[in-house]
């Protein structure tokens, strides 16, 4: 991969693996294999310190107190915002809203947005790679506005979206799609670029579910031309309970609060009340203060390697991984795209035979953690007709001998299932 014309310099994820204490854990006597990133990233050093320093040095609560404490925990909040902002191309700190999570941020969209426009013979378009936290609250604001939902049917295993079935789905009748960038159960990227462009075509709004894309290449939402994007700061070595939905301003403002509390007002009377501007409006509440301090330094720690060189050692690790797999268990099904360039670090497999649960649980014994299961993907699930997958997902700091590790505790599920090539 090449950056300006300019190949990228090599990226050591062996030396970064320094920067993480649980790194050097053992589990079951054996060196920890973590390969559980796309349900949460380990946190390094400095973003464990930024908590520490935190509450040792400057607890207090923000946006409220005259004190100099206050004041300080106010600033140091609001430079990670605007930090957070830059990082995913947003030159308007105010467009930043932290949440709690990605699903606290798509929540925010079908509440806030979607109770306000929606009604009967509207349409919300999902795909059906989408993760719960993507469908739950599309389905409950459908049930309350009497809007539809369609979804974006996917190719087969590979988990391709079905671009011939949008003239018929994406429609005048279309006022919002809601898509995941990167599926986290299978992989595949999808291409929002040309989404976003149809979408714009037929006047929907277009929501990014940034959950597994935005800690793992660039993602810039001037570029992309979306009008939401949301994604959580645990995926991206931050700690959790912070979310983030970036939103365009006019939007923004046109929506009423999610929630009601503190902080989110101007002025209060007994029957009514006025909104504060953005992004208060939309935190009611003391925020998560030192999760939106610590995410800074989280982003810090990515800017530092740079995005497109964590993007870049995925890739090379995810194609080594898909080939060793394919190499040494001639049965394993593996789904999602074969072409690592159209797809994220996400391994989902299936080895006739052993069930996802079981290969996850001998996994374990030897020291690697995967996830096992429907990944909160069970309409994709149902339309694959299986119960679900076991699931390797990469990081930053993950290396081929990691994958090797990877392989032998395949090797030793096989061999106590007593199924495989041998
Ligand atoms: N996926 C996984 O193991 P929260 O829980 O709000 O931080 O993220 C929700 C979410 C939304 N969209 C996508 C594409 C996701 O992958 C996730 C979280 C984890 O795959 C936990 S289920």
């Amino acid at each position: 991969m090449k950056t300006n014309g300019q190949p990228l310099s090599p990226f050591d994820p062996a030396r970064a693996r320094l920067d993480f204490p649980i790194l050097s854990r053992k589990i079951n006597g054996k060196p920890l294999v973590y390969l559980d990133n796309a349900a949460t990233t380990q946190k390094p050093m400095s973003v464990i310190m930024s908590m520490t320093a935190y509450y040792e040095r400057t607890n207090a609560n923000v946006h409220r107190g005259v004190h100099t404490l206050s004041q300080e925990a106010t600033s140091l909040m609001e430079e990670s915002r605007a930090r957070v902002g830059r990082f995913i191309g947003a030159d308007d700190p105010a467009t930043v809203i932290f949440t709690r999570n990605a699903t606290e941020a798509i929540n925010l969209v079908a509440f806030a947005w979607g109770r306000r426009h929606l009604k009967p013979g509207d349409e919300i378009l999902l795909t059906e790679l989408e993760h719960h936290s993507n469908v739950i609250p599309w389905q409950m604001v459908a049930r309350d506005t009497g809007a539809a939902l369609r979804y974006i049917p996917i190719t087969g295993r590979d988990g391709f979206l079905d671009m011939d079935s949008l003239p018929k789905l994406l429609t005048g009748r279309t006022k919002i799609l809601s898509v995941t960038h990167a599926s986290n159960a299978l992989g595949t990227i999808n291409p929002v670029d040309e989404l976003i462009r149809r979408a714009r075509a037929v006047g929907a709004l277009v929501v990014v579910d940034g959950a597994q894309s935005v800690p793992h290449m660039p993602v810039d939402v001037k570029k992309l031309g979306c009008d939401f994007l949301a994604f959580s700061a645990h995926k991206m070595l931050g700690p959790t309970g912070l979310g983030v939905l970036w939103g365009r301003r006019s939007l923004l403002e046109s929506m009423d609060p999610f929630m009601g509390g503190g902080d989110m007002i101007k002025e209060v009377w007994t029957d009514h009340a006025t909104w504060n501007d953005l992004p208060y409006k939309f935190e009611a509440g003391t925020p998560n203060i030192t999760g939106a301090i610590a995410f800074g330094a989280a982003i810090d720690y990515l800017e530092r390697i740079g995005m497109d060189r964590v993007r870049a050692h995925e890739m090379e690790l995810t194609g080594y991984a898909l080939q060793r797999l394919k190499d040494r268990f001639p049965g394993i099904i593996l789904y999602g795209p074969s072409d690592p360039a159209k797809r994220g670090g996400v391994v989902s497999f299936d080895l006739p035979g052993i069930h996802a649960h079981d290969v996850g649980t001998i996994l374990d014994r030897e020291g690697v953690a995967i996830r096992a299961g429907h990944h909160c993907c069970q309409v994709l699930m149902r339309k694959l007709d299986i119960p679900g997958t076991a699931r390797a997902s990469f990081y930053l700091y993950n290396t081929r001998e990691e994958v090797e590790a990877l392989v032998r505790a395949m090797e030793e599920a096989e061999r106590l299932f007593g199924v495989g090539i041998r």
